[in-house]
């Protein structure tokens, strides 16, 4: 049996230059499996608690070295001897250790570093990609790629609410054809930028960071990329938007500041999203109201859910129990799933399976602080979600995770399906 023979975690750099956690699994028949966790910048109130040292002046108390001594001592010490093939039960494992919900006392970073690494090792043991090894004979879809043209929000200072402006090419016919539109399009908006007199420099996503006056301003720049590109808006490619409204909602009000950052109630945002629905070919909606607007959720839900994906993020935390609860009040009808808000991988596959139930469409997401690790294309493909987010098309950390994908499909052979 591939027993587990030991752990090893260190700290190492993530995407933005900030600490995270990386974990090595070796098994007794010689495999090695390894991951690098991902980190949020926009991060709910209900996700998994991610551990830092906070107390010391190292990285402005950003280190990960108790996360890190976590998984030396006591995780190490618990899982070494088990199969490392045994998913569920290293997962339950960590969770009875850790004792809490949230992860808040091994850490989310620890318990999901582990996680992951584990499947790794797993899957190099039997000699299976990934994916393989994670979804069985029957993974074969490649997702719809999410693409981040324009950032703003929480993740740049230019100036705009809204967080994500992106894109979908649903209309091409595989994956590979899909990352080629949206790099395309991608460029096209750059000469757009430039032209206008814009910074054509990038965000931590690799979307554009230009300072524009205001969303629908943005919107109409990628819908001009869309079509200077070559291809229909709202036909070949349709458009995607990350509100990430908890970040908008202060003091019990949503202010954005292309509305000269006035109070808006919810009321006042849902007839801003009408409006937008209405002009712009937009397709998915993410986060467009705050965690704890429930009713807001609904009345969404029920006046643009017939046409458009509202997705939560901060709002389900990829969490059974907050979904549960959107499928009880109609709140919502997709939901991004991110492994840290969850923490171990068996969570993460109970929300997938439960999304799916539900009818939810499903989007697997990285996070703004991210790396060169690609498990996310693979998780992807493992559970045939129909989306990924995984940022622009530029930035190594972004693009590994595509040219991952792109590898997959390749190895599907003409057995991949693109999209849900
Ligand atoms: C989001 C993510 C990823 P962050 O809000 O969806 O784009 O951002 O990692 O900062 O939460
Ligand atoms: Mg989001």
């Amino acid at each position: 049996m591939p027993y587990i023979k030991n752990i090893y975690a260190r700290e190492v750099l993530d995407s933005r230059g900030y600490p995270t956690i990386s974990v090595e699994v070796y098994t007794q028949c010689g495999a090695c499996g390894s991951a690098i966790v991902p980190s949020g910048a926009s991060s709910g109130i209900y996700e998994a608690m991610e551990l830092r040292d906070m107390q010391d002046k190292r990285y402005f108390g950003q280190g990960v070295l108790k996360a890190v001594s976590h998984v030396n001592k006591q995780i190490a010490l618990k899982l070494c001897g088990m199969c490392v093939l045994d998913q569920v039960n290293i997962d339950r494992a960590m969770m009875m250790m850790d004792g809490t919900d949230n992860k808040g006392n091994l850490g989310a970073n620890a318990v999901l570093g582990v996680s992951i690494a584990c499947a790794q090792a797993a899957a190099a043991c039997l000699s299976l990609p990934l994916y393989r090894y994670l979804g069985g004979c029957f993974a074969h879809t490649l997702p719809i790629p999410l693409i981040n043209m324009i950032s703003g929000g929480k993740h740049c200072n230019n100036g705009l609410s809204f967080q994500e402006f992106m894109i979908l090419p649903s209309g091409a016919s595989d994956f590979k054809e899909g990352v080629r539109i949206g790099a395309e399009i991608f460029h096209q908006l750059g000469e757009i930028l430039k032209l206008d007199g814009y910074s054509c420099s990038v965000s931590d996503e690799g979307g554009f960071a230009p300072a524009l006056s205001s969303n629908e301003k943005a919107l109409a720049l990628v819908v001009k990329a869309i079509a200077q590109a070559g291809y229909q808006p709202g036909k070949d490619v349709t458009l995607a938007l990350d509100a990430a409204a908890p970040q908008l909602w202060v003091n019990g009000a949503y202010h954005l500041c292309d509305k000269e950052n006035m109070a808006m109630t919810t009321e006042d945002l849902l007839e801003y999203y009408e409006y937008l629905c209405d002009k712009f070919p937009i397709r998915l909606i993410e986060d467009g109201l705050d965690q704890d607007d429930w009713d807001g959720w609904c009345q969404l839900t029920q006046r643009l859910g017939h046409k458009t994906i509202l997705a939560g993020d901060d709002f389900f935390v990829s969490n059974v129990s907050r979904m549960q609860m959107g499928v009880q009040k109609c709140a919502g009808n997709g939901v991004l799933i991110k492994p840290n808000q969850a923490g171990t991988l068996t969570e993460v596959f109970s929300a997938v399976e439960y999304a799916k139930r539900a009818g939810y469409a499903v989007i697997l997401s990285h996070r703004l602080g991210d790396s060169e690790d690609t498990f996310l294309a693979d998780l992807a493909v493992a559970v045939n979600a129909g989306y990924i987010k995984t940022g622009a098309v530029c930035r190594a950390e972004r693009t590994a995770k595509y040219n991952r994908l792109i590898k997959i499909e390749d190895e599907l052979d003409g057995g991949a399906v693109y999209g849900s």
